[in-house]
């Protein structure tokens, strides 16, 4: 296989995309395709301040690279979420890659760590209230944005910007679109709008980028990350979503991209009632701390971590 643009020898091909590339202008096609949907989409502008929320995995810290080298200010947010499994210090490990990164590139990294602010770690925060019986996740997931949105808005950035790629948007949609959650499917989006109190403009510049590039794209450029998934990920649901949507790829490609790009379409067009939505919900502001939501007094989030211990 060649590259398409200058006919060496190529190191990736995307069927998806029906395009060769060698190891050089790979390297650049990520950037310049991302710069492309960061305008067409109309996530943010040269000069926006940008909060990268960053896990120490691939995809994130893909995303502060790109970002940095295309010339934005973007500075990380990493969240210690206590979880240590068997032996395997999966929050120390990651942190370490998220620091270590900014240390190399001269970036600035905020850290809230959960134990450290709140007395708990997210498993035991889990253990103790009703939301996390099996699996911390909902918890975690709670606390994440919770945060990260806080501090975004606190710190006065422009956008928090994720590093959510096609395959986690077609996995959360297949998933959405099995039980039709009118909800999730009117809200899913590559820019979700702050418009509501307290929010901050959410965005995902990769969201069009197939898992594999972007591994593809820390592996060529050598950015160390951590390689291990949390080990509460293991079996769960979006996994198993993933691995539909990579079977049918296999056969078909592309087809993972045009599910979830003709998704965006049919929304654009009005296959959804937006109506429905803002009907729905009803928001107000938390009154421990500001933030949006559609419970009476305090939010779900200050209601899980002021719930007496035992
Ligand atoms: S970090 Fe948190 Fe994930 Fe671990 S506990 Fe679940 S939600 S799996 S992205
Ligand atoms: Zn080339
Ligand atoms: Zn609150």
């Amino acid at each position: 296989m060649r590259c398409r643009k200058c006919g060496t020898k190529a190191v990736i091909h995307m069927r998806q995309h029906r395009l060769a590339l060698c190891k050089d202008h790979f390297l650049n096609w990520i950037p310049e395709q991302t710069q492309r949907f960061i305008k067409k989409y109309a996530m943010f502008s040269q000069g926006d301040r940008v909060l990268v929320a960053v896990s120490g995995g691939k995809d994130s810290l893909a995303l502060w690279h790109i970002l940095q080298n295309l010339g934005y200010q973007a500075d990380g947010i990493y969240i210690g979420l206590g979880i240590r499994e068997k032996g395997f210090a999966y929050s120390e490990a990651s942190c370490k890659m998220a620091a270590q990164f900014a240390e190399r590139n001269g970036l600035k990294l905020h850290v809230v760590d959960i134990p450290q602010v709140y007395g708990e770690t997210v498993p035991e925060i889990a253990a103790r209230t009703l939301r996390g019986k099996e699996k911390p996740c909902s918890v975690c997931g709670l606390a994440k944005r919770h945060i990260m949105n806080r501090v975004a808005y606190e710190e006065g950035y422009a956008v928090l910007a994720t590093g959510h790629n096609l395959d986690d948007e077609a996995a959360v949609l297949l998933g959405n679109t099995m039980v039709w959650h009118p909800g999730y499917l009117l809200r899913q989006s590559p820019v979700l709008e702050a418009d509501r109190v307290g929010l901050v403009r959410k965005v995902k510049p990769l969201f069009r980028f197939y898992e594999r590039d972007i591994a593809a794209y820390v592996l060529l450029r050598d950015i160390e990350y951590i390689y291990d998934e949390c080990p509460h990920a293991k079996g769960s649901k979006s996994i198993y979503y993933k691995q539909i949507l990579n079977q049918m790829e296999h056969d078909r490609p592309g087809e993972k991209l045009i599910f979830f790009l003709r998704y965006l379409d049919a929304k654009e067009k009005g296959l959804f009632n937006q109506q429905a939505d803002r009907n729905a919900v009803d928001l107000a502001a938390c009154e421990t701390c500001g933030q949006a939501t559609t419970a009476p007094g305090k939010c779900a989030f200050c209601r899980m971590v002021l719930q007496p211990q035992g």
